[in-house]
C-alpha cells in the first residue's frame, strides 16, 4: 500500500565504499520486513537491487537501484547507490530523491574513498546523515579503533545509536536503554551522550534540561528528526547484515526517528529564470498544487524510458497532467509506478513525499520540475563532478556512425558523469567519464543494450584559449562589387575574466555610430571567433568584449559586413592581449598498494603533477589524492598497470584550467600550425 500522508514516509539512500554490504542490507531489510521470501547473494546474482545483467555478471552494483516496504506504519524507500569511485555519478543522482543519506562503512576496510566523498556530498545536498558500521561479524574488525577514526573524520555530531553486545550476535538499544552489557564503550555514557546531543538541536528542551526537568522518552523521540536534519546528530548503528544482526534495530529506528519528507525542506525551486526568478514554497502537502522534481532517468528493458520522480507537494495519478521546465505543452502522467528492484507495479496514486516511477515520458530531464500550475518552475539537483577520463570512439561497422551518437545521448541522459561529443576541431565522437571502469562499463551497456560496438583510441586534449590583459581591437570592411556595396566598421576592446567565467558580449556604444540592429550580426562574426580559437585553434574562455564605437553607410551597411567586421576587430584585439593557451587541470584519486607509494609519487612529479594528500586504508592500501594536467596523465591507466603489475585503480575529474607552460604552449601553437597547412 503506498503511503497517505508525508509524515509516513522515509526516504533513504545507502551510500559507502563498493563492498560495504550495502546491497546485502538492503536485502536483509526487505527480508525482515516480509518484503521477499527469500534472502538473496550478491555472488549468485539473487538481490533485489543488483537486478541488472550487468550487476549480476560483474557481482557488484553499477546503478542505483529502488526498492521499498512498510515497517511499523511507516513507507520506506530505499535507493541503494553504487559506492566504487567510478560510479559516483549514480550515487550522486540518488543524493537529489531522499532525506536521508545514510553511510555505510565496512567494519572490516574501514574508512574508504567513497566513505569520505559521500559523507560530505550528502552534507552538501543538505541531508540528514546517518552512518552504519556493517559486517561487524568480520575476523578482523577491529571495531573500537575504527569508530574513533570515525568520530574523528566525521564530527562530533556522530554519536552511537547502538552497541555490539554478546560477542557481536546482537546490538544494545543506547536510545531507550540507560544501561545494559556491551562488547565495549558504555551504554549508560552512550545513552547521556546521545540523548543530550538530542536535546542540544531544541532550545526549549534545552532550557528544561538545564533547569533539571526530565525529559520523556516520547518528547526525545520527536525532537530526533530535527537534531538529524539539522546536523546536530549524526546517528551510528553497528549491524551485520548478512547475519541480520541489528538490521531489524536500524529498520524501527529509520521507521521511529529519521526524518520524514514532512521535516524537511527539499532545495529550492524558483519561478522564473535569472534575476527575476522567485524561490517557490513549498509545503509537503498532499491537498496543494502538484510540484514534482525528476532527479534521475533511467532505462528498464521491459518499459523503456523511466523518470525517478520525487513528489514536493500535491499528488500524482495515472489521469494527472502537468508541464515541465519553462514550457507550455501539458503531459499526461500515464502510469504511476512504484520500483520494486526490477520490478514496477502502478499504483493509482502517490502523495507529496514519496518517490515514483513515470514511464516513456520522453520530455523529462533529470532535474526537471514538474508542476500543475502553469508557468516556468525551476529546480536543482546535487552537482556531479565534470567527468575527465576521455576515449575517442568509432564504430566498429561502418554506417553506425547515427546509430551510435542516439545511444550515447540516451547513456548520457542517465549519468550525469557520462559525457559524449562531437569534436569538430578533430572531427572525434569523444566519451568522457570518471574512469576507465566507467567507460569500459557504459560501452559494454551500450554493446548490450543497442547492440553497437566501437573502437577506441586516445582523444586530443581539449585545450582552451584565452587572454591576459585589456587590449583595443579595430576593422574597417569595405567592399565595392558591381552595384551595391559592403560597408562596416567596428571598435572593441577586450578585457581577461575570471576562471569560470566563459564569454560575454556588451556594448557601450553612444548614438548612432552603428544601429543597434546589426550587434547581433557583429556578436555572431566574434562569437565564430570564440569558438574557433585565435592562436592554436582551440575555443576561448573567461574573456569578455565590449563593441565600443564603429561607422556605418546608410546604403552598403549590411550584416554581413558587420559580422566581418566584428570577427576581424576581436581579432586584432585578441592578437595585443597577450593569448594563453590553457590545459585542464584534474583531480586524481590513486588507489593503490601502498609499497608503491614512492614509485607513484616520481611518477607523477615527472608529470607536472603534485600530490595534495593520502590516506592509509586497511590491508596495506593507499589512497592519494594529486593534481595533474589532463594532457600528462590521458593514459595513466596503462602507466599505472605498468607501476604496480595491474594492481592500481584511479578516477579523475576536472578541477581547473591553468596556462600551459611557455615551451610547451609554443610547441602546440607549431603543431596547430602545421595541421592547418596541411589542410590547405
Ligand atoms: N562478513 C560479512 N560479509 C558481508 C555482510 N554483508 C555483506 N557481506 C559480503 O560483502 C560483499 C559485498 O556486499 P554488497 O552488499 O554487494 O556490498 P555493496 O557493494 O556495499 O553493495 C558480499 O560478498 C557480501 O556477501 C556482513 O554482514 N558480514
Ligand atoms: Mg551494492
Amino acid at each position: 500500500m503506498p503511503a497517505k500522508k508525508p509524515q509516513d514516509i522515509r526516504n533513504i539512500a545507502l551510500l559507502g565504499h563498493g563492498g560495504a554490504g550495502k546491497t546485502i542490507l538492503v536485502e536483509a531489510m526487505l527480508h525482515a520486513a516480509g518484503a521477499t521470501n527469500r534472502f538473496g547473494t550478491v555472488e549468485d546474482g539473487t538481490t533485489v537491487m543488483d537486478h541488472t545483467d550487468l550487476e549480476k555478471e560483474t557481482t557488484h552494483s553499477v546503478d542505483p537501484a529502488m526498492a521499498h516496504f512498510d515497517h511499523a506504519g511507516k513507507t520506506i524507500n530505499i535507493i541503494d547507490a553504487p559506492g566504487y569511485p567510478d560510479f559516483i555519478g549514480g550515487a550522486i543522482s540518488a543524493l537529489g530523491g531522499v532525506d536521508t543519506g545514510v553511510i555505510v562503512v565496512s567494519a572490516s576496510s574501514g574508512i574508504e574513498v567513497s566513505t569520505r566523498k559521500l559523507f560530505t556530498a550528502a552534507g552538501q545536498a543538505a541531508l540528514a546523515r546517518a552512518i552504519v558500521v556493517n559486517k561487524i561479524d568480520a575476523e578482523n574488525a577491529d571495531l573500537p579503533a575504527l569508530l574513533k577514526a570515525i568520530t574523528e573524520t566525521f564530527g562530533q555530531a556522530v554519536k552511537c545509536m547502538n552497541l555490539p553486545s554478546d560477542g557481536g550476535k546482537k546490538v544494545v538499544d543506547c536510545f531507550s536503554n540507560d544501561s545494559g552489557s556491551s562488547d565495549f564503550g558504555d551504554v549508560a555514557e552512550t545513552h547521556t551522550q546521545l540523548v543530550e546531543s538530542v536535546i542540544e538541536a531544541d532550545e526549549e528542551m534545552m532550557e528544561a534540561y538545564l533547569g533539571g526537568e526530565e525529559i520523556l522518552a516520547d518528547k526525545l523521540g520527536s525532537a530526533f528528526a530535527g537534531a538529524m536534519t539539522s546536523g546536530t546528530v549524526i546517528p551510528l548503528f553497528f549491524t551485520a547484515g548478512r547475519e541480520q544482526v541489528g538490521v531489524a534495530e536500524l529498520t524501527d529506528a529509520i521507521a521511529s526517528y529519521f526524518p520524514s519528507p514532512a521535516d524537511v525542506t527539499h532545495g529550492q525551486i524558483l519561478n522564473g529564470e535569472g534575476e527575476d526568478a522567485e524561490a517557490v514554497e513549498i509545503a509537503a502537502d498532499a491537498d496543494k498544487p502538484l510540484v514534482a522534481q525528476a532527479f534521475r532517468i533511467a532505462a528498464d528493458p521491459f518499459v523503456g524510458k523511466l523518470s525517478w520522480i520525487r513528489i514536493l507537494q500535491g499528488k500524482l495519478s495515472g489521469d494527472s497532467t502537468f508541464t515541465i521546465r519553462d514550457e507550455r505543452k501539458s503531459l499526461k502522467v500515464g502510469h504511476v509506478l512504484k520500483i520494486q528492484g526490477a520490478d514496477t507495479v502502478e499504483i493509482s496514486t502517490a502523495v507529496a513525499g514519496d518517490i515514483v516511477a513515470l514511464a516513456k515520458i520522453e520530455e523529462i530531464r533529470a532535474g526537471d520540475i514538474l508542476h500543475a500550475d502553469s508557468g516556468a518552475m525551476f529546480g536543482s539537483i546535487p552537482p556531479a563532478p565534470t567527468p575527465m577520463y576521455s576515449l575517442a570512439v568509432t564504430p566498429k561497422s561502418r554506417g553506425d556512425e547515427g546509430k551510435i551518437s542516439e545511444a550515447l545521448s540516451r547513456l548520457a541522459e542517465e549519468d550525469a558523469t557520462f559525457v559524449a561529443h562531437r569534436d569538430n576541431q578533430t572531427n572525434e565522437t569523444v566519451i568522457s567519464g570518471i574512469g576507465d571502469l566507467h567507460l569500459r562499463m557504459m560501452l559494454k551497456k551500450m554493446a548490450g543494450r543497442f547492440n553497437l560496438e566501437v573502437e577506441t583510441k586516445t582523444p586530443k586534449i581539449p585545450y582552451r584559449e584565452s587572454i591576459t590583459t585589456k587590449a583595443d581591437g579595430h576593422y574597417r570592411h569595405k567592399k565595392q562589387t558591381g552595384g551595391s556595396g559592403q560597408f562596416g566598421e567596428v571598435y572593441l576592446r577586450v578585457e581577461p575574466l575570471e576562471q569560470g567565467s566563459g564569454f560575454v558580449f556588451e556594448q557601450e556604444l553612444f548614438g548612432e555610430s552603428i544601429p543597434r540592429q546589426y550587434l547581433p550580426a557583429i556578436e555572431k562574426g566574434v562569437r565564430d571567433v570564440v569558438a574557433s580559437g585565435v592562436i592554436a585553434g582551440y575555443p576561448m574562455q573567461d574573456l569578455k568584449t565590449v563593441i565600443t564605437d564603429g561607422k556605418h553607410h546608410p546604403v552598403d551597411s549590411k550584416e554581413i559586413a558587420f559580422r566581418t567586421a566584428g570577427k576581424f576587430a576581436f581579432i586584432d584585439a585578441v592578437q595585443k592581449a597577450k593569448a594563453v593557451l590553457l590545459e585542464p587541470i584534474v583531480t586524481m584519486e590513486i588507489t593503490v598498494p601502498s609499497e608503491y607509494m614512492g614509485d607513484i609519487a616520481g611518477d607523477l612529479s615527472g608529470r607536472r603533477g603534485r600530490i595534495l594528500g593520502q590516506d592509509m586504508l586497511p590491508g596495506g592500501i593507499v589512497s592519494i589524492s594529486a593534481q595533474a594536467p589532463l594532457s600528462e596523465v590521458v593514459q595513466y591507466n596503462s602507466q599505472l598497470r605498468s607501476v604496480t603489475g595491474g594492481q592500481g585503480s584511479y578516477t579523475m575529474e576536472l578541477s581547473h584550467y591553468d596556462p600551459v607552460p611557455g615551451n610547451v604552449q609554443q610547441q602546440i601553437i607549431a603543431n596547430a600550425q602545421k595541421a592547418k597547412e596541411q589542410e590547405k
